[in-house]
């Protein structure tokens, strides 16, 4: 009578018609089964105890796994310089929003009309180490330096090189995870006495590199959408220099998540706007420049995206108690935080950072616009538009 096979022989009959793939995942399990329980997975008696090269081919995989999973880890390297500029804060010279019965596009209004061009300090990206050839950047990111990116797990290498001459400036990061030299601020301690790091005060003609690590504490918490941001400001004399213009978005990728650009894979559109009063004559108001992004009054273009995108909008703060900013977007509403709640004014003080997510659907070109009564009437306000 001829002995039906035993469970164990059916399953190494199994294996052995697996295609080669399979059969080493399969194998795979079984090499972490003997790793944990330090026997095999019991299995046909006359098949040889887990063979060499069903073992080799195991310890291959894993190692292919682990392998695969430190890959993504990547070093990204980024070349930022200080550069003098000068900032014109209305380029068209127009008020390109709203006339108050005028016909469009209309003056800018007093006391900004003659005053809109302003010497500024800005961070400037380069596409190679000889820092030759600047990378053009988003019409929409106006004053703001680059955008840098990293996904959960990446370090950050921040070759900064101070190309102005009024002053010594750095590189400071929030959110990120640093040694002291890598910090850029310049401070002491007041309980041990510790000196500034290496790369707190980078002089004109000097250049240092910051190494920033995005580790899990850098990224989107549990349930947070995908992507989050983060400033990154000079901070030897971190109010005037903000001022000045050197301030830039740091945005960090869940794991897993991030394109090869380190930007989040499950996004369309990811816009940047910085809600902040630039101060260019000590308090004046012909000197209070209450910019988006460092334009007035509709000179902000470019925020366009395509009925349908999910869109991901990073809001941003800065300046000092007169910059509580309200941005309101007209045309949609958005989720915001963790739950989600709907909105369609976001709540912004000095150094705030916050994420919303809108569906576009109504198309159309909308306001967005702080809604503080006296930074509507100073030019904060532009549009942004869904196209069908
Ligand atoms: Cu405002």
């Amino acid at each position: 009578m001829r002995n039906h096979p035993s469970k164990r022989q059916r399953l190494h009959r199994l294996e052995m018609a697996l295609p080669m793939p399979s059969r080493l995942l399969y194998n795979a399990r079984r090499i972490i089964f003997v790793l944990i329980n330090d026997t095999d997975i019991p299995m046909n008696p006359t098949a040889p105890f887990l063979s060499q090269r069903s073992r080799r081919q195991g310890m291959l995989l894993l190692l292919l796994l682990l392998l695969s999973v430190y890959a993504h880890a990547a070093d990204r390297h980024y070349y930022v310089a200080a550069e003098d500029a000068r900032w014109d804060y209305a380029p068209s010279n127009f008020n390109l929003v709203h006339c108050h019965g005028d016909s469009m596009p209309c003056a800018l209004p007093y006391p900004w009309r003659t005053n809109h061009v302003y010497a500024k300090v800005r961070y400037v990206e380069y596409l190679d180490a000889g820092f030759s050839t600047p990378k053009p950047q988003p019409e929409w990111l106006g004053i703001l330096g680059p955008v840098l990116r990293a996904e959960v797990g990446d370090t950050l290498h921040v070759h900064f090189c101070n190309k102005s001459a009024s002053g010594s400036y750095s590189m400071h990061s929030h959110g990120v995870r640093y040694d002291k030299d890598s910090e850029g601020a310049h401070y002491m301690g007041v309980n041990s006495g510790m000196p500034p790091g290496r790369g707190a005060s980078v002089r004109p003609g000097d250049c240092f590199e910051y190494i920033w690590h995005a580790d899990k504490s850098s990224g989107p918490a549990e349930g947070d959408v995908s992507s989050k941001v983060w400033w990154y400001h000079s901070h030897m004399d971190e109010s005037d220099e903000t001022n000045s213009g050197l301030l830039g978005p740091l945005i960090v990728t869940r794991k897993g998540m991030a394109k090869a650009d380190g930007s989040p894979i499950d996004v369309d559109k990811e816009f940047i706007a910085a809600f902040f009063i630039f101060n260019e004559r000590d308090g004046e108001e012909s000197g209070l420049m209450h910019s988006i992004n460092g334009y007035i009054f509709g000179n902000l273009k470019g925020l366009i995206m395509k009925k349908g995108d999910k869109v991901r909008w990073h809001l941003l703060g800065m300046g000092n108690e007169v910059d509580l900013h309200t941005p309101h977007w007209h045309g949609e509403t958005l989720t915001i935080g963790t739950p989600p709640r709907r909105t369609d004014v976001v709540e912004l003080l000095p150094a705030s950072m916050v994420t919303a997510d809108m569906r576009a659907s109504n198309v159309g070109e909308w306001l967005f616009h702080c809604h503080v009564a006296d930074h509507i009437d100073a030019g904060m306000v532009t549009t942004y538009q869904i196209q069908p």
